[in-house]
């Protein structure tokens, strides 16, 4: 395929790579570290929920957002236009640890709106790759306090995941969507 063809491919997504800037950035890891309730049944890679539940986890109780989280919220309803209101936490204990390619599903994506991803800590690449053709991929390097919003449509095209990066330190990832009701 030609590279005009490929810029064509709709990877609709926004990155602002400076969404919270450092002193901020650099001590909410370890708060979130401290405070959240972690599931280690992954063991090199915890994760914590807040919010509506969805998906494996939708017969569970809503679980409040943290407070460290609710700045967090408005921000992103103040740039993007819509209020999340479910957050799956995901931390990196070391550059082994890694998220398989996958799609996110669309039906727990509210219409009009997308899944956003917010990271802390070390700084890691999250690579799509596209259905149609998966030697096609893009990357985005995503830095502490960076947040990138893909739309609903790119989980239809493309498949997402974190590759493992030896010799890079802990990363977390708050990612947020709203449910449809
Ligand atoms: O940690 C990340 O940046 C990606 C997480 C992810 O792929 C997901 O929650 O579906």
């Amino acid at each position: 395929m030609s590279e005009a063809a490929i810029n064509d491919l709709a990877l609709e997504t926004r990155f602002l790579p400076r969404f919270l800037r450092d002193p901020d950035a650099e001590a909410l890891l370890q708060v979130c570290a401290e405070k959240f309730a972690w599931d280690r049944s992954i063991p090199d890679r915890p994760f914590a929920r807040f919010g509506v539940p969805y998906g494996d986890d939708e017969n569970r109780e809503v679980i409040v957002f943290h407070p460290e989280v609710e700045p967090l919220l408005s921000r992103i309803e103040e740039e993007f236009g819509f209020r999340p209101d479910s957050c799956s936490v995901h931390w990196y204990l070391r550059g082994e640890s890694f998220v398989g390619f996958h799609s996110d599903n669309i039906e727990d994506i509210a219409d009009g709106t997308g899944v956003i991803i917010f990271s802390l800590g070390a700084a890691r690449v999250l690579r799509f790759r596209w259905k149609q053709d998966p030697s096609v991929t893009r990357d985005f390097l995503l830095e502490r306090g960076s947040l990138l919003f893909m739309s609903r449509a790119v989980q239809e095209d493309w498949k997402h995941g974190v590759p493992r990066q030896p010799d890079t330190g802990e990363r977390m990832s708050l990612v947020f969507r709203k449910i449809p009701r």
